[in-house]
């Protein structure tokens, strides 16, 4: 092949014009790592087509555009979810295979990018897949950090975090932006010139932007995903390096890179870092200025930014977006104070993930003032006006010396929503009650969902092949064709290639275990799977506890018929989250006690997989058998782990808590295994004094649970090494883990029971699989276009 043989025609041959032009390869000689960048140039070749033509359409038609600001994109690998959108599967792996490689191994070489901590992250993610699906015009804007989020190992059951480094290798699905580069300001003063107000910032850093395409599925339309990287202003000081001063010559570079140097492992507690308020402003400020930059280049009229601009704050990260739009319309073009307030608060929506008092931002007003002087007083501009249009109100934006983010997205808003029906509905009375009050329409309800491309076409193909063989391929883009296999649920023969398809992919899941992890897991048991960040909200110390009393209960009662059961835990702790910490260690340390007991371990094992990530979610869902769905009832905004399960069919163990309560009214309540108080039970409970000591002392079995971890059964070197989980569950116990207990453990044995039987739980997971098409997050886009955006499809499908 020659250099100017345009690697167009065969898919086969692009891949081997890469690797030798772009890469400088000699087949003979390259490595899985050069095989996977030629692949993935390739794939890029066939979707950079479509994204020009996508940009092309968007401006033709001068169509409102939306765009998502959020501080965390959790995308993981691209290369497999390029391929699969594009169609181009059973292509790359003919000719990863005719090349002799194995082609799910150059899938599993990409880095997995961990550009977020959970839930709110991954929702981007597949907001950003299903807005490409839906041809509706998008930009993701984010921050491109060059560590992600840390990697968990456990020394002696104990998390360790170290750095992530997902760009030590060339990221292919990056373009560099060099022109699409802001200038912005910090700290500084501000001053009055010719009457008006001016910011003077003390310190300016450089914003560049690198883009990354994300295509729908069948690659009809391709949006932008823009994540933005600090640079210098001027990078280098020759003269203090001409000096001999070396590292000061590079300071400004590294002060500068610092902001988007690394994601924040916070999910729990904001830290009131100033890095964290750095990093807000930064990649809100560069968005705002694009935003306006494209806007200003084919309009005149800023009045009508509303109709051609919609902008979604994903939780309150980004809100400082709000008052740079009003600053940058009023002082820097000069527009009325109150029309640019009006103009902003035409565009702005603010999407709301947690009802959870510590996790709601707000800032010292010490901090704000010093790095956002204007911006400060601008938010009390636009907090007086909105007191002076309600005098009644209760709530403002600043007080107690906080600026509180919440208050200001919400009067910043357009429309504001929750993530599920229950959390929206607990937004209205709890912590927005007196914004509802005054706001009656803005606060729509848009319950979250997932993409069905990833998560279950591409992770589960045994089910994706036998769905698609049942009733065609329709589905991948319509997800509700599911129910189209609730009349073969009742024929044996196909539940009987159902229940083949769970259990092949559990044998995958124990020859992986054994294989990375050294572990031997019995593919007839159930496979128990609870996945997510470690938080007391969560309840992993719930399940644990239930772990333990099932193990005594194994050890006490040895000639009951038990279920044999795989207690599968994964997921990271906040590193200054201590609690968590310890729940971490108290399940490894638990693990490590009961797989060693000779007397149970055929019917019971323990399992804590290191640095739960978006690829180890996609090797557990296909696998799992039951879906722990178990937080305190109103704690949980959402949840889109449960919807992930469901659709993989494994039916949930769960509370009515977040999206829970949808996916039990869609299932089924007989397909969903529910225990616990419900969201106002659990909070008359929390009155009542003593409740948690009472609870404990009620039941025996839990007694004898805490007792065990009490006296050190599980940390024999160092009894009391869970004195603060012991003292919490039988004390304070605010997430009402004793309460719970005892209908938790209920609710498990009659798991036990059910799947004792194997065709009532294949049926059972066969009709989670096939009500759950309302969980696509193509519906959720509608929904956001329809009650949010008001934005329109250019594929006419919208
Ligand atoms: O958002 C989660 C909620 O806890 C889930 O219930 C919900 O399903 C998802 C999506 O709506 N929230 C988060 O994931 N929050 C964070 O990760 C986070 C990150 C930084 C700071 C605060 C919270």
């Amino acid at each position: 092949m020659a250099r100017d043989d345009t690697p167009k025609t065969g898919f086969r041959d692009a891949i081997l014009w890469h690797l030798t032009y772009t890469l400088g390869k000699d087949p003979d000689h390259a490595q899985i790592l050069d095989w996977r960048l030629a692949l993935s140039h390739a794939v890029r070749d066939r979707i950079v087509d479509r994204w020009v033509e996508a940009t092309r359409a968007t401006y033709r038609a001068d169509a409102k555009r939306v765009y998502y600001l959020s501080m965390e994109f959790l995308i993981g690998r691209l290369l497999e979810d390029n391929i699969v959108n594009l169609q181009l599967a059973d292509q790359a792996q003919a000719a990863m295979e005719s090349f002799g490689l194995d082609y799910r191994g150059i899938l599993l070489d990409e880095p997995d990018a961990a550009l977020g901590n959970g839930g709110l992250g991954r929702l981007a993610a597949c907001f950003m897949e299903s807005l490409a699906t839906l041809g509706c015009p998008a930009y993701g804007y984010g921050i491109r950090y060059e560590h992600g989020l840390f990697r968990q190992s456990f020394a002696d059951g104990r998390q360790i975090e170290a750095p992530e480094h997902w760009l030590q290798q060339p990221y292919v699905w990056q373009f560099e932006r060099a022109e699409a580069s802001f200038t912005l300001g910090f700290g500084g003063r501000v001053v009055t010139r010719d009457g008006k107000l001016v910011w003077e910032p003390e310190n300016l850093v450089q914003s560049e932007a690198y883009d990354i395409p994300v295509i729908g599925w069948r690659g009809d339309w391709a949006n932008t995903l823009r994540l933005w990287a600090g640079r210098a202003v001027d990078p280098f000081d020759l003269e203090r390096f001409n000096a001999g001063d070396f590292t000061a010559a590079a300071e400004a570079e590294a002060l500068a890179r610092t902001i988007s140097r690394v994601l924040y492992p916070e999910d729990s507690t904001e830290k009131g870092k100033r890095l964290r308020l750095t990093q807000e402003y930064f990649f809100s400020a560069a968005s705002i200025r694009d935003i306006l930059r494209r806007f200003e280049a084919d309009h005149a009229d800023l009045r009508q930014l509303p109709q051609k601009v919609a902008i979604q704050l994903n939780d309150t990260h980004p809100a400082i977006a709000g008052p740079e739009l009003v600053r940058l319309l009023h002082d820097e073009r000069g527009l009325p104070f109150d029309e640019a307030l009006a103009i902003t608060q035409g565009c702005v929506n603010y999407t709301n993930h947690t009802l959870l008092p510590e996790a709601l931002e707000s800032w010292g007003e010490g901090l704000f003032a010093d790095l956002l002087p204007r911006h400060l007083q601008i938010i009390d501009r636009i907090d007086d006006a909105h007191g002076r249009a309600h005098p009644d109100r209760r709530n403002t934006v600043r007080g107690d010396g906080r600026v509180r983010m919440g208050e200001l997205s919400f009067i910043m808003s357009n429309r504001v929503n929750g993530v599920s029906a229950l959390h929206t509905g607990l937004m209205k009375t709890t912590v927005f009650a007196d914004q509802h009050r005054l706001h009656p329409d803005r606060i729509v309800n848009e319950t979250n969902g997932v993409t069905p491309r990833r998560w279950l076409h591409s992770c589960n193909p045994r089910l994706s092949g036998l769905i698609t063989e049942t009733i065609g391929d329709g589905w991948i883009g319509d997800l509700e064709q599911l129910q189209g296999l609730e009349p073969h649920v009742a024929d044996p023969g196909w539940l009987a290639r159902f229940a083949a398809v769970k259990a092949a992919n559990k044998a995958d899941l124990c020859n992986w275990a054994l294989r990375e992890h050294h572990v031997t897991l019995n593919p007839d048991a159930l496979f128990d799977v609870q996945i997510k960040r470690i938080h007391e909200y969560k309840r992993q110390h719930l399940n644990i506890l239930e772990t333990i009393a099932l193990w005594q209960e194994m050890r006490e009662i040895p000639s009951s018929d038990w279920t044999a059961r795989v207690k599968i835990f994964a997921g990271k702790a906040a590193p200054g989250y201590f609690f968590a910490k310890d729940i971490i260690r108290l399940i490894n340390d638990v693990a490590a006690v009961i797989n060693a007991d000779a007397t149970t371990n055929e019917k019971l094992r323990v399992i804590y997989l290191p640095n739960y990530n978006v690829t180890l979610a996609e090797r557990l869902i296909p696998a799992a058998d039951l879906s722990e769905q178990i937080s305190t009832a109103g704690k949980e905004a959402s949840g889109t782990g449960n919807m992930k399960f469901a659709l993989n069919g494994a039916p949930t163990i769960g509370t009515l808590d977040g999206a829970n309560v949808e996916i039990r009214e869609l299932v089924g309540a007989e397909n969903f295994f529910l225990f616990g108080l419900t969201a106002e039970e659990a909070e008359a409970r929390r009155t009542l004094p003593d409740h948690a000591a009472r609870a404990v002392s009620a039941d025996p079995r839990l007694t004898r649970a805490v007792e065990a971890i009490r006296s050190g059964a599980f940390s024999p070197d160092e009894p009391d090494r869970y004195a603060g989980i012991v003292e919490n569950l039988t004390g304070a116990d605010y997430f009402l883990v004793a309460s719970d207990f005892g209908d938790y453990w209920r609710a498990q044995r009659e798991v036990d029971f059910t799947y004792a039987d194997r065709d009532t739980w294949a049926r059972m997971a066969a009709l989670n699989v096939a009500r759950s098409g309302w969980f696509s997050s193509d519906r959720t886009i509608r929904g956001y276009m329809r009650d949010i955006w008001n934005a329109k499809s250019l594929l006419g499908q919208g």
